[in-house]
């Protein structure tokens, strides 16, 4: 979608002019990953108009592949404005443009499979979901079970104000289980299935997908990962071996530090497993952990939140790619959000990777 981003605070009622921009969380998630490095393609479709000129050439201007965007020569671009928002309560006012737009008309037979199921992982939203019956089906046959299909991500999402369907509930919760790794707020997942109760109890919820990562809004997130990370996230205990990006070598396994193996706990349930590192590096994987993987938040300034759950899963995304142990994988999503926080925009570039690499490796102490 284009944004349309406020020049100054108030009612959508009273906003004078605003700025152009671009968002659409499947396109942030393409853009932030595509600027720390990675090969990403988005496949989606927009209007033959001057809108989606701007939208291919700015997502394209970031590296992502728009190679299987579609022009749709009948409906235009996707468009929405929004208000600055409150910054204490984080509300803010959205109009969208979208209904009859190319991207609502999207489905399975409009959107090239093959170049979707390409990658090693396809990410996917629950905004798409809520567009049409159509995007409704194009999600439900790129989450089917499959032999040979990718990885897929799929992040929750859920939008009240987008879903007509009373049972987009139970629409969301089923996607969701087909998928290979889960993205959710532990605020939607009480609004959207009335989990309270905390990472654990949405994890009793969605035992299905390997990884599940509740986001914990300014507190932080837990990760839940089953499985011995067959595509490539590794289980905590394995942390230590896998680091390959720390500035300086890491202390040794002092009880309680970092490279023991710790991880501070919210609401998942009791600390990740220890183990000296070295003792880790010869061993067989151990048995996937049934707890979460906690990770503290850093304190950011914020400035607008939209677009922060498409960083986060963009820095959770990049640090699977790379391979790196769960507990670093939720701090570089932490600070890919802390970059869209922190701006006013809904997509904004992850810091430089030395920044993310030093980051990623404080031990406890260094971090928040
Ligand atoms: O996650 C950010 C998105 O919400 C925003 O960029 C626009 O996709 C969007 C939506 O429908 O809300």
């Amino acid at each position: 979608m284009v944004t349309f981003l406020p020049t100054r605070p108030g009612r959508l009622a009273d906003v004078p002019s605003f700025d152009r921009a671009i968002g659409g969380a499947e396109s942030n998630v393409a853009c932030a990953l595509a600027a720390a490095g990675h090969a990403v393609r988005w496949v989606s479709r927009v209007g033959a108009d001057g809108f989606g000129d701007h939208l291919v050439e700015t997502v394209a201007s970031y590296g992502v592949d728009v190679s299987s965007v579609g022009r749709d020569p009948l409906r235009p671009t996707g468009v929405y404005f929004r208000t600055a928002g409150d910054r204490a309560t984080e509300a803010h006012e959205v109009a969208y443009y979208r209904a009859g737009s190319a991207a609502s008309a999207m489905s399975a037979a409009t959107v090239d499979l093959a170049a979707a199921r390409a990658g090693r992982i396809l990410h996917l939203s629950g905004i798409t979901a809520a567009l049409s019956e159509g995007c409704l089906g194009l999600l439900r046959e790129l989450t089917a079970p499959a032999g040979g299909r990718p990885v897929v991500s799929f992040d929750v999402n859920y939008r009240a104000g987008l879903w007509t369907d009373p049972e987009a509930a139970a629409v969301l919760l089923d996607l969701a289980r087909c998928a290979d790794l889960v993205f959710v707020g532990e605020d939607e997942a009480e609004e959207a299935w009335g989990v309270t109760g905390g990472p654990s109890a949405i994890r009793e919820l969605l035992p299905e997908p390997e990884v599940l990562v509740v986001k914990q809004g300014g507190v932080g997130a837990t990760a839940f990962v089953s499985g011995a990370g067959a595509w490539g996230l590794v289980a905590p205990t394995r942390r230590q071996p896998q680091i390959k990006y720390s500035p300086a070598p890491l202390k040794a396994s002092a009880p309680g530090s970092r490279a023991a193996g710790a991880a501070r706990v919210g609401a998942g349930g009791p600390p990740s497993g220890g183990g000296t590192p070295q003792a880790r590096a010869s061993e067989t994987p151990p048995p996937a952990p049934s707890h979460g993987t906690f990770e503290p938040a850093p304190t950011v300034d914020v400035v607008a939140p939209v677009g922060a759950g498409d960083a986060f899963a963009a820095g959770f995304l990049s640090g699977t790619l790379r391979g790196l142990p769960v507990g670093q994988t939720l701090r570089l999503g932490h600070l890919f959000a802390a970059a869209a926080l922190t701006t006013p925009a809904d997509l904004a570039p992850p810091p430089a990777r030395d920044t993310t690499d030093r980051l990623t490796a404080l031990d406890d102490s260094g971090w928040e």
